[in-house]
């Protein structure tokens, strides 16, 4: 039987009943019938890793991992992903740090997935592997004699030509891209991007969204990510009994909540935040005492130190702004960098007035989605997005900004606080009616059918 196998750096093995799924699990859910295989890293470092992949069954599905050394961990992982690749392709060369070394211990952990999974493949599978960690997976899935579909999906943003450029092995990569049948963006500005590189830096033949290299083609198409907005829409109407929602709900004693949820990272602006909340409160003295911005920002890769530099200048920034503005009964910034349970986050949404998604630059950014599907109708909160998150490609009705301009968040953040209803709820519909469009359903439909067809052409053209 045809199989679908996707495949990611982290698996999302369900854990007990009623644990909450992460943002790729919710994506692919649709996917994930009986015979469909996930398989990628368990997450664990062990000394000596087994070639061969652990396996569990659930609901029908298989989930297939293999274990790391915590040398190829640094190397793959820490070091050239999370190093080089993830500073580079959101546009902050000045924070990549490339060696010949953290290069090849990704390509030899990519090797080791492909021997692993290329042994369980068979001819008439369908392979879908995800995100900046598996690049060349798809080139070594061909060598190991692999010829079914093969599609990729980037959830990050690409980067143009002249910065491209910057990274010694750019040319390897953008090589390894073209030898997957599709290759999915999560905007048109990336797919571009991409397909400007392949033509300008390999000399490939672009045509329309076809890219021939060494005589394969490949389509670099944009295929928006999404999330389930019913079931979201629902967990936040329910939420607002959570415990914890009551309780911070309570504590505003009628002030207006603004909400930031991010990962801590350094694409998502968050610095710049915590300056434009300031820069309100000193332009506007009247919202004094009246909102509170609550940042949510779960701590992650500690192991990069950009990451733990980043953690201290929040900390001080924190520290600062209610220093310098708290009164005995109001602490204006309320910042936790622990995680929230996924319901307690709808809850937080539905409560809040507005939403504060300003990142530098980001693939989509899904925060921005799941706070409009959390929103009532009829006393719907303000969305301010940043211009450079992809998810503002579509979302035009949000009070746009440039993350890079505290002054002008301040004022999305003043305007969002003072808007009259009827226009909160006219802007509120519209973004409603896109976010329960482009859906994580209509995402994986859609990369499916086109890999199909991509792949029915890519034959075509390599015979013509
Ligand atoms: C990458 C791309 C692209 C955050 N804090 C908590 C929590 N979250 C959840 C959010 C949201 C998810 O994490 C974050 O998604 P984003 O899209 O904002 O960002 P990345 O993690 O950077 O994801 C991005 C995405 O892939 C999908 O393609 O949109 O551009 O960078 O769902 O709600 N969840 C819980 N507690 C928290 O404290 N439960």
């Amino acid at each position: 039987m045809a199989r679908v196998v996707i495949v990611s750096n982290r698996v999302p093995i369900p854990k007990a009943r009623g644990a909450s799924a992460g943002g790729l699990a919710v994506a692919l859910r649709d996917l994930l019938k009986p015979g469909t295989m996930w398989f990628g890293w368990s997450g664990r470092q062990v000394s000596e890793p087994s070639p061969q992949p652990a396996l569990v069954e659930a609901r029908g599905v298989t989930y297939a991992t293999i274990d790391l050394s915590s040398e190829d961990y640094r190397g793959f992982y820490v070091g050239f992903a999370n190093g080089a690749l993830w500073p580079l392709l959101h546009f902050r060369i000045g924070l990549m740090r490339f060696g010949r070394k953290e290069y090849d211990g990704y390509l030899s952990v990519n090797r080791r997935f492909a021997g692993a999974l290329g042994a369980m493949l068979q001819p008439d599978d369908t392979v879908w592997a995800h995100d900046y960690h598996l690049i060349p997976l798809g080139r070594m899935l061909r060598d190991c004699g692999f010829q079914g579909p093969l599609g990729f999906f980037l959830h990050i943003p690409f980067a143009p030509p002249s910065m491209m450029e910057a990274l010694p092995v750019a040319r390897e990569l953008i090589a390894d891209f073209c030898a997957y049948d599709l290759v999915g963006f999560q905007t048109e500005e990336h797919a571009r991007d991409f397909r400007d590189c392949a033509q300008r830096m390999l000399g490939a033949t672009v045509q329309g969204e076809w890219i021939r290299l060494n005589g394969r083609s490949t389509r670099a198409f944009a295929c928006p990510i999404g999330i389930d907005a019913e079931a979201f829409s629902r967990d936040a109407v329910r939420a607002v009994n959570d415990k914890v929602v009551q309780r911070l709900a309570g504590s505003l004693t009628g002030r207006a909540l603004a909400i930031g949820v991010d990962r801590m990272d350094y694409s998502k602006g968050l610095p710049q935040r915590f300056e434009a909340y300031a820069c309100l409160l000193e332009k506007h003295p009247e919202h004094h005492r009246r909102v509170h911005l609550l940042q949510i920002c779960p701590r992650s890769r500690e192991e990069v130190d950009e990451y733990r530099k980043l953690r201290s200048e929040l900390d001080r920034l924190a520290g600062r702004i209610n220093g310098r503005f708290s009164e005995f009964d109001w602490t204006p910034l309320r910042y936790s960098t622990r995680a929230a349970p996924r319901m307690t986050l709808a809850g937080l949404y539905r409560i809040a007035r507005v939403g504060v998604v300003t990142p530098l630059r980001d693939g989509m950014n899904l925060v921005a989605k799941e706070f409009v599907a959390a929103q009532s109708d009829e006393d719907p909160g303000v969305l301010v997005l940043s211009r450079f998150a992809g998810a503002a490609h579509e979302m035009r009705e949000a009070l746009i900004v440039n993350p890079f301009d505290p002054d002008a968040i301040a004022d999305a953040m003043h305007q969002a606080l003072t808007m009259p209803t009827p226009e909160r709820r006219e802007r509120h519909q519209a973004l409603k009616e896109k976010v329960f469009r482009t859906t994580a359903q209509a995402y994986s439909q859609r990369f499916m059918e086109a890999l199909g067809q991509a792949k029915i052409q890519s034959v075509l053209r390599a015979a013509a």
